[in-house]
């Protein structure tokens, strides 16, 4: 069945079917009777695995390869013409020899398989914003996870008309060696091989919402970038929109489906998620900054979700959701991962499929990159303007990292120039999950440093350059909830509390709360925030909320070294930003 009589698609679906030579082709056309057939014959090879149904419905189990856990940016690629076009973060070849290498490893990659031919839209389907793409797989597992990551099916093919992302995944022999996620920004292209796994193969989510999409922003006028999008309604009713970039394991998906504290509840506060992932912005004809979420879904890490870290996203995965690499609890059919609950599962299997008990246990039951695929609709706290096709205006954009000392934990941009600057000197120090040596910080500009699809540089321009369109641009901020005593205890609870800075932040945006000037930027007096019903008193906030020159004059260094490597394509006006800071420092 072909759902679509774009030839132009054909010609290009045709040509991957000679190249990786399936035995059959289906179009997945979007609906429930087809999904469920998929998931049904998933279930018969153990592809996936049905869980309790009556515990959570229509919910299934997959384990990846166990060589095969995790997005590898070594093995990911920005393939333009020009080496200086990719910047150097980004993994390059040229265009002509990526594709021989790959097209070698496609070659008949799918026989004795079928292909999917999977038409999906990011955004809303007709929606101004919206961006088409296809995915052509052999995998089950991708359909069905694209299918709760983005809007598939035949809902998209009268749209394919206006051009579209072209993607082609195979599973390949998982060799770990030749795994490669590539994007080719000139030909609107993605491919990946030879992984089966998240990020590296649900192409929609960084290879074309951000890897794709800041290409295509950068010539359109509109920016894709890693961030939530969180709306605060105050006990006036209003509601107001926030954006937030942040690095990985720094809470950003807690943060998108904040509860508000009791106090903040019992006076009509309230937090609605758009997004927990990735936004698409766009300047409006009222010059404000208008945002969608252009995913469907949530593709959350699972370990550390629990009723009190995070109530919204652990009800938001309980009916129509992918666990991966999670651990099988024997005894009820449902699922466990480390801090759901203190109950390790007696009776259970790990992340590989072996008998795990916690008085046994060699490693954790369920793999600490494990995750749940779960339909955004399901989110309690899910914002009405989800399916917006215009978005939402955005009154302030936060910038945060995982900082023990020097940064506060909070503070207001001096203009959008000098938020840029913050955006771009973000950086977070290394937990013992990743590699690295610990408490090293990492700079990660914007949480764009995997993600970013041409030179950081340009990008850094193309954002100062969106100013001239905003005549009314969001504020920006830095946030850093993860400052430390001499014990290395956090000092701010964080989580819900977090709403009494978000409440800061947007009174600065309508010139309803108060700040204090200095060296690096506005922040708020200790009196300025709320701590009504929180344990902190008000000299713990003021050093919170404490500037350390001499802390921030090394920072300066670390700022100046990782600027170096971008030499003469650094914007003046960041070198510019730079030396004030150094010179307001001094004085
Ligand atoms: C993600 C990531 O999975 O940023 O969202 O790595
Ligand atoms: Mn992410």
């Amino acid at each position: 069945m072909e759902i679509i009589k774009n030839q132009t698609v054909l010609d290009w679906i045709n040509a991957q079917v000679d190249l990786t030579k399936p035995d059959q082709v289906v179009w997945i056309d979007g609906s429930e009777a087809q999904l469920e057939a998929l998931r049904q014959q998933a279930c018969s090879t153990g592809e996936i695995y049905k869980l309790n149904e009556e515990k959570l419905p229509g919910c299934y189990l997959h384990r990846s390869d166990p060589t095969d856990v995790a997005r590898v940016e070594s093995r990911t690629f920005i393939c333009c013409e020009r080496q200086e076009d990719a910047g150097p973060t980004n993994n390059w070849m040229a265009p002509a020899e990526m594709y021989a290498k790959l097209n070698k490893l496609y070659d008949g990659s799918m026989k004795g398989r079928t292909m999917y031919v999977i038409p999906y839209c990011m955004g809303v389907v007709g929606s101004p914003f919206a961006k088409y793409g296809i995915e052509l797989t052999d995998s089950i597992y991708v359909v069905l996870n694209m299918a709760i990551m983005t809007r598939v099916g035949a809902q998209v093919a009268d749209y394919l008309d206006e051009g579209f992302i072209k993607g082609l995944h195979s599973k390949g022999t998982l060799d770990p060696e030749e795994r490669y996620i590539v994007q080719f920004p000139e030909d609107n292209a993605i491919m990946s091989i030879n992984s089966g796994y998240g990020g590296n193969v649900l192409q929609g989510k960084k290879c074309f919402a951000l890897r794709i999409a800041s290409n295509l922003g950068r010539q359109e006028g509109w920016l894709a970038e890693h961030m939530l999008i969180l709306g605060v309604e105050n006990p006036q009713g209003e509601v107001r929109y926030i954006t937030g970039a942040f690095p990985s394991a720094c809470g950003k998906t807690n943060l998108a489906m904040l509860i508000p504290p009791e106090g903040y509840r019992k006076n009509g506060w309230k937090c609605w998620c758009v997004g927990d992932d990735i936004a698409w912005l766009r300047p409006g004809p009222d010059g404000r900054l208008w945002a969608v979420n252009p995913e469907k879904g949530f593709f959350g890490v699972a370990p550390g979700t629990n009723a009190n870290s995070n109530p919204n996203a652990l009800a938001t995965t309980q009916k129509g959701t992918i666990f991966t690499n999670v651990a099988l609890n024997l005894d009820d059919n449902t699922v466990w991962w480390e801090k759901l609950d203190k109950n390790p599962p007696h009776n259970a299997l790990d992340w590989q499929g072996n008998p795990w008990s916690p008085e046994t246990a060699q490693g954790p039951a369920a793999h600490p990159n494990s995750r749940f695929t779960a339909p955004a609709e399901n989110c309690p706290c899910i914002s009405q303007a989800f399916n917006d096709p215009q978005g939402v205006p955005i009154s302030a954009m936060i910038f945060g990292g995982r900082r023990a000392k020097t940064v506060p934990l909070v503070y207001q941009s001096r203009s959008w120039q000098h938020g840029v600057f913050m955006g771009s000197i973000m950086g977070s120090e290394k937990t013992a999950a990743a590699e690295g040596t610990v408490g090293e910080t990492r700079r990660d500009p914007m949480a764009m440093l995997p993600f970013c699809g041409y030179h950081m540089a340009d990008y850094w321009q193309h954002w100062l350059d969106m100013e001239k369109v905003l005549t009314n641009p969001p504020k920006i901020f830095n946030v850093n909830w993860f400052q430390t005593d001499d014990q290395g205890n956090f000092i701010w609870p964080g989580f819900g509390e977090n709403l009494r800075v978000l409440e800061w932040i947007l009174k600065r945006c309508f010139d309803e709360a108060g700040a204090q000037e200095t060296q690096i930027g506005y922040l708020p007096k200790p009196e300025d925030m709320n701590l009504e019903g929180v344990d902190i008193t008000r000299d713990t906030l003021a050093g919170l909320l404490r500037v350390d020159p001499e802390g921030w004059k090394k920072e300066c260094e670390g700022i100046h070294a990782f600027y170096e490597r971008f030499g003469d394509k650094l914007p003046a006006a960041l070198r510019q930003e730079l030396k004030d800071l150094e010179a307001r420092l001094e004085g």
